[in-house]
């Protein structure tokens, strides 16, 4: 196991991406808990375990539903795209998603990147053109990509299912395989036209992804067995081609022929890591090739993309490093049902954050989502009750009674431990824990598993009110002993200072909050967790202490749940 002080000297470069959000539409809850707010969270952690990490993310501009919405607003794909990305920049900015780098997958740069995959794989041959048959509603008169038709699954079944993939089985299939076809849109019974069409040679990588992901130990097994199994079960070339009207990159040389969006969404990684590193007069090698690590974090409805298309993209071109890690989490639910826009069930951001601070929703999730592709539900009793009992109660109530102590007993300044002396007993174990808590947070989250590391921190927490509890520093000042009152609460303001940075990935704004009550002015995200060691407490002087978590009455509960929806 790494130990934390190895870690803080190692800078090694690691870029951290989340799905590009599609920019057709408002931001949900559910989207925050499986991609955002984890990819946000873990590349806060390596920043403050000091890896040179980057977070980087765009908008996915392209694809028929993008098109087929923008004509149903009267507008130009492009001010439909840049509409619903300026919102989707302002909640994530208001979450406190901080991006290195949101760049667009429509841009000039991804455009360049796309053609130089295209070109690179056709040359190797592992792109070949091939007339194929496709479905066309002679009614709205257009082809039906993907979402367009609608139909049963081929391959278990299931009824009223997508033409690019099945919800219920994860599978991934063409438009055309989907068996009893409709429009989407009216209904009608589609008729089949030949065309030309691009395919990437999936299949000419079975080996190699298998391989991969055998021997790749940083990916979730239980995500892995999926791909693998697929690989067992014979993978099928990939049509990256869609006919006109498409909001996408049209194929260079080709008249009425566009890159599919999931061919060039997951390139804008890279090109967007290459904007962010031109910007920042930055190599851009580092991070995409040789030794940089790649996380890729993802909510388990596309993992087929992102275990088997984009490694087998990549391992085709032969410039790139594979991913190192794919983080996928399942899909957030709202009191049991899934949160999607087609079925009126979601909670947008915009109006979540009209509410409640944006921590306590990041607290809520983070404690809740598990690093797997179970599912999880957003209930609102559930949300109360933490926010009641672990910020307001647990975590806010140390933080708040030891600077109140410190301001009423101290007279505002954190005491030096007033005769140097050997600690004993509680003191010493209190010491020895707050010097460990560090070290065991680091590794569940290291590992992925950051609902663990937020366990073990708020763990530590309890004890830490315990410690409060037991030591009795108000006792301590009666009778008189200073000595022994100004060890306890040192300690207790070294906890609060452990504990601020420690949370600061989960509660980045409620951890800066407590890092200035306790009279820190240095900023809190340039602390890193392998100087806690040498942190310093005593002469600080304390502002005012304010509860930094507010408790939600039931009140509000009942009124939130009726407004927004859920239970
Ligand atoms: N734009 C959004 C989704 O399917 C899609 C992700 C692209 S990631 C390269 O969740
Ligand atoms: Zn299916």
């Amino acid at each position: 196991m790494t130990h934390i002080l190895q870690v803080f000297v190692i800078s090694e470069k690691v870029l951290v991406t989340a799905a590009l959000p599609y920019a057709n539409g408002l931001l949900h809850i559910a989207h925050v808990r499986s991609t955002y707010l984890p990819a946000d969270v873990f590349s806060r952690f390596l920043k403050a375990t000091g890896r040179d990490a980057i977070y980087i993310c765009a908008s996915d501009d392209h694809g028929t539903p993008i098109e087929v919405n923008a004509a149903k607003r009267g507008v130009s794909p492009e001010e439909h795209v840049a509409f619903f990305r300026k919102k989707q920049v302002r909640d994530f900015k208001d979450l406190g998603i901080e991006f290195d780098f949101f760049s667009r997958s429509s841009g000039k740069v991804n455009r360049e990147f796309s053609d130089f995959f295209f070109n690179t794989l056709k040359e190797k041959g592992f792109i070949e053109e091939r007339e194929v048959l496709h479905r066309f509603c002679p009614k709205c008169k257009r082809f039906l990509p993907d979402r367009f038709v609608k139909g049963t699954c081929p391959f278990c079944g299931a009824f009223d299912q997508y033409g690019d993939g099945c919800e219920e089985c994860g599978k991934i299939y063409r438009p055309v395989d989907l068996l009893d076809p409709k429009c989407a849109q009216c209904g009608t019974v589609p008729v089949e036209k030949a065309g030309k069409h691009f395919f990437f040679k999936l299949s000419s990588f079975s080996g190699k992804l298998k391989s991969w992901l055998e021997s790749n130990n940083a990916l979730q097994s239980e995500v892995k067995n999926y791909a693998l199994k697929w690989i067992e079960e014979g993978l099928e070339d990939w049509d990256i081609t869609r006919d006109a009207p498409y909001c996408g990159f049209e194929i260079p040389g080709e008249k009425d022929k566009y890159y599919y969006v999931w061919f060039d969404a997951p390139i804008a990684y890279f090109s967007s890591v290459a904007q962010w590193a031109k910007e920042k007069g930055v190599e851009f090698d580092g991070f995409v090739s040789g030794d940089a690590k790649i996380y890729h974090f993802i909510g388990k409805d596309i993992l087929y993309h992102h275990y088997l298309f984009w490694p087998a993209m990549l391992l085709g071109v032969e410039k790139f490093s594979l991913p190192f890690a794919i983080p996928t989490r399942g899909h957030g639910l709202l009191a049991g049902k899934k949160m999607s826009k087609s079925r009126g069930s979601f909670i947008t951001v915009e109006d979540f954050l009209k509410e409640f601070p944006a921590d306590y929703l990041r607290y809520y999730w983070s404690a809740t989502t598990s690093y797997s592709m179970q599912d999880g539900s957003f209930f609102w009793g559930d949300f109360q009750r933490r926010v009641n009992d672990d910020l307001a109660n647990t975590l806010g109530n140390f933080v708040n009674r030891t600077l109140v102590f410190v301001k009423n007993n101290f007279d505002s300044k954190v005491p030096e431990i007033l005769k140097p002396r050997q600690l004993a007993g509680a003191e010493k174990e209190f010491d020895a824990a707050i010097s460990r808590v560090a070290g065991d947070v680091f590794s569940a989250m290291d590992s992925g598993d950051l609902k663990k590391g937020l366990e073990v921190l708020m763990d530590f927490v309890r004890e830490c009110n315990k410690y409060f509890n037991d030591s009795k520093p108000w006792q301590l000042v009666k009778e008189g002993k200073d000595s022994s009152a100004s060890v306890s609460v040192s300690l207790c303001a070294k906890a609060v200072a452990t504990v601020a940075v420690l949370a600061f990935p989960f509660v980045p704004v409620s951890s800066r909050d407590i890092w200035s009550q306790l009279g820190f002015s240095s900023e809190l995200e340039k602390v890193k967790w392998g100087s806690l060691k040498s942190l310093s407490v005593g002469g600080l002087v304390i502002k005012n202490p304010k509860p930094v978590f507010k408790k939600i009455e039931d009140s509000v509960i009942k009124k939130v749940s009726r407004d927004l929806g859920g239970a």
